[in-house]
């Protein structure tokens, strides 16, 4: 007996670098062997056939976020990272949501509560920053950094969320000092304030006019300034969710310089246009998110970044709330203006098939790429590797077992979230997640939830590979 917990054979894997065939033996949560038939175990899972690929990390995720008065996130940690395990990964990041007025300790406190024993897959918090105090900038934040939360994210729109450029600086100081990675949300506040007065002006409160509300410029600008401020600060930075050709080229231009500057895409940005936004009565607020879903070319323009390497990450940007409900996009105040539908759309469990289908089936990326920008590439932008990410002996046991054959239709019942819709309803994906493995424990086998809800652990992170 070789003394193997489990033992997955005759799988082909595939990591960010590498295919071959081979079985893995498990044990203690963690992978301690790669070899030709590694014989027996206490469970032999059989992936002839298969393609065994590192469970996926989700880089950007948002779950119980307080979102405004009356609106209600649709996904808590229990049926967010149930979805998440639906959906082929093993890690996510949520965000850590700093309200005015209070600590970043208290929010991490309340989060902390949130997940406490409700979680199938491990999760890591990224920080949100809303409150730029000397407290937080001297004493709070490098003290989290070295307790493990190592990135967080800022915003320069949103009211009570959007910093001044002053503030961006001293947060990007910081950061710079405690070796921690910003993250930054790049559209101009004011910008869409002015344009979302002038379309109320004229009576254009619809869903459709959100696109309107936040043009590329918007974004072009403050990615362009984002970057200006990171290099001023001397700092890393990562711009999340970018939707266009313009914003990527900022990031393209500052790559070129030598600058360490990184981007993120999503997939509404691969697979939506603004024409969702425009449905029969309020459907369109099923779409509503920022940056908003572009045009056909901003699509191919992100996946040309994804292709050549401009985005190292491909993320969710899970943000749900339910459409039929007066806590979520229908809310009262929503009906009245696309300015109070509650921005985000669901993605965690969508987002892997989708790129697995639409990238690696249709020949835009190949699998190592894949792996990279949904795992490996995660896993040390966000201080994760080499316990994940990959497959690697001493590594844990974070596992995705595909079926690249099996064609699903795509239907809201099939990702277990919270949410009552999915906006890829009616893709047709070619390949499909059979089972999830989070540190040797089967999570999802078969579409069958196995795993229990408080397997998932908080996983303490080291500083980004890349800062
Ligand atoms: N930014 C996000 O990252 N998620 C949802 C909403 C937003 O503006
Ligand atoms: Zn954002
Ligand atoms: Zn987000």
């Amino acid at each position: 007996m070789n003394g193997f917990d489990t033992v997955i054979s005759g799988g082909r894997i595939s990591t960010a670098s590498d295919t071959f065939f081979a079985d893995i033996g498990i044990k203690d949560g963690c992978i301690a062997a790669l070899g030709m038939e590694l014989g027996d175990a206490a469970e032999v899972i059989d992936a002839a056939g298969k393609w065994v690929l590192p469970g996926g990390i989700d880089g950007h995720v948002h779950l119980s976020q307080p979102s405004g008065e009356g609106i209600v996130m649709a996904d808590d940690f229990e049926t967010g990272t149930r979805s998440a395990a639906f959906g082929g990964n093993t890690t996510i990041l949520p965000f850590c949501l700093q309200e005015k007025g209070r600590s970043l300790h208290e929010a991490l406190k309340a989060y902390h509560a949130k997940a406490a024993g409700k979680c199938y897959i491990d999760v890591a918090f990224h920080l949100i920053i809303s409150d730029v105090t000397e407290t937080l900038l001297g004493q709070e934040l490098p003290a989290l950094v070295e307790d493990g939360y190592t990135s967080f994210k800022i915003f320069m729109t949103y009211e009570g969320l959007a910093l001044s450029d002053l503030e961006m600086l001293k947060v990007m100081e910081t950061a710079r000092k405690s070796r921690a990675l910003v993250m930054v949300h790049a559209e101009n506040y004011d910008a869409i304030r002015f344009l979302t007065d002038r379309l109320e002006q004229l009576g254009n409160t619809a869903p459709k006019f959100h696109a309107a509300s936040r043009p590329i410029a918007v974004e072009r600008e403050a990615t362009h300034r984002a970057i200006a401020l990171a290099e001023i600060a001397d700092v890393p930075v990562m711009i999340v969710h970018v939707s266009n050709r313009e914003a990527m080229n900022e990031i393209l231009r500052a790559q070129g310089k030598g600058l360490k500057v990184f981007g993120e895409t999503c997939p509404q940005y691969l697979f939506l246009t603004a024409d969702d936004l425009d449905g029969l009565n309020m459907e369109g607020a099923k779409y509503v998110c920022s940056p908003p879903p572009r045009d056909r070319a901003s699509q191919l323009a992100c996946w040309d970044g994804l292709e050549r390497g401009v985005f190292s990450i491909f993320s969710s940007d899970h943000c749900p709330f339910r459409y039929d409900d007066p806590k979520g996009k229908l809310a009262l105040r929503g009906r009245t203006s696309f300015r109070w539908v509650p921005n985000g759309i669901p993605g965690v469990a969508a987002r892997l098939p989708l790129l697995f289908s639409e990238g690696v089936m249709k020949g835009r990326i190949d699998i190592h790429r894949f792996v990279a920008v949904t795992a490996t590439n995660q896993a040390k932008m966000y201080g994760l590797a080499p316990r994940k990410g990959t497959i690697a002996i001493g590594s844990d046991a974070d596992i995705a077992i595909w079926d690249p054959e099996r064609k699903v239709m795509l239907t809201h019942d099939l990702l277990h979230d919270g949410a009552d819709y999915t906006p890829y309803q009616g893709m047709e994906i070619t390949g499909w997640p059979q089972l999830t493995m989070v540190r040797g424990q089967v999570v999802v086998r078969d579409g069958i939830l196995e795993g229990p809800k408080d397997h998932g652990m908080h996983v303490v992170r080291d500083r980004s590979a890349f800062v």
